[in-house]
């Protein structure tokens, strides 16, 4: 599995806060301890307040690359953001472009234009691609497939190997009216897209999004972890703080026989993941 840690993301009060003062021990620490937990990659997002969010984001990137090289996951809706972090990030240990929808109104290429960047910055460079087109979020299970066939078509036609693309079905806020039947959705959409290319793409999620607004927030986001798990995804953005969430990765990834058992699995799974 691969963990990407959610936690440099301008949404939350303590990242937004040291973005305004230019902290730079806050950002290292949450860098450092993400790491620890046992994150692959770690996304960075420099969220809405930030006035300047391209400056901000290379701001980020140098300011995490001086204490640890982790490899990361630049995360923005907006191409310039995302071009402006790539002139200061190191591809070198691995890189994610997080993320682009199959097209947009404004932007039809865009899904060119992230594999592009995402060629030009190296062997090691993947994007994320939302099952999301011009149309918006669709909220049916054969719709999220359709468009995810698209990407992964257009992907091969860019000469872009499938294994560097993650595609990600969308997780929704479960406490939504009418939303609840989208997390089933998203795992049965999740299922069939690892039969769209041999080798499959991988698939990852927005893991925190299902449990926004509810409370049980961390049972919530474990139990459709390990769920999802079994549906195939490879790949999450997580709360890799959460010590009990990265055990049940471990246990998940243990029962499906993809690790061995031992009595120190969870201590070897860590030990593993930080290798
Ligand atoms: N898919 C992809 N990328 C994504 C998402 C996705 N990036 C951003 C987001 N979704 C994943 N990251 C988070 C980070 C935080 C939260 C949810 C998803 C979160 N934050 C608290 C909240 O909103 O309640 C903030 C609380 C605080 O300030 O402490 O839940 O889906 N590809």
């Amino acid at each position: 599995m691969i963990l990407i840690g959610e936690r440099i993301n301008g949404m939350f009060t303590d990242v937004k806060q040291a973005i305004a003062d230019k902290n730079k021990q806050v950002i290292q620490g949450l860098a450092k301890k993400q790491t620890d937990a046992g994150a692959n990659y770690l996304d960075v997002n420099v969220g809405t307040a930030a006035a300047d969010q391209e400056g901000t984001m290379q701001w980020l990137v140098e300011t995490i690359q001086e204490t640890c090289s982790t490899p990361l996951c630049l995360d923005s809706q907006k191409p310039d953001v995302l071009t402006a972090g790539l002139k200061v990030v190191n591809s070198e240990p691995g890189l994610i472009l997080n993320s682009t929808p199959l097209n947009k109104k404004n932007d039809e290429e865009i899904l060119d234009k992230h594999i592009e960047m995402a060629k030009q910055a190296g062997p090691k460079a993947s994007i994320i691609a939302l099952t999301m087109d011009k149309n918006g979020v669709p909220q049916d299970i054969d719709t999220r497939v359709a468009i995810a066939a698209e990407i992964v078509q257009k992907t091969m036609e860019k000469g872009f190997d499938t294994q560097r693309l993650f595609i990600d079905p969308i997780v929704l806020p479960v406490n939504v009216p009418n939303a609840q039947v989208q997390a089933g959705n998203i795992l049965t959409a999740m299922g069939q897209i690892k039969y769209l290319s041999e080798p499959a793409p991988h698939t990852t999620v927005g893991l925190s999004n299902i449990s926004q607004g509810t409370s049980e927030r961390s049972l919530i986001n474990r139990i459709f972890l390990a769920v999802a798990m079994s549906h195939g995804l490879d790949s999450a953005i997580v709360d890799v703080l959460d010590e009990k969430l990265v055990n049940v990765v471990a246990t998940a990834e243990m029962l499906m026989n993809k690790q061995i058992y031992s009595d120190s699995f969870l201590k070897a799974y860590i030990a593993a993941n930080k290798a």
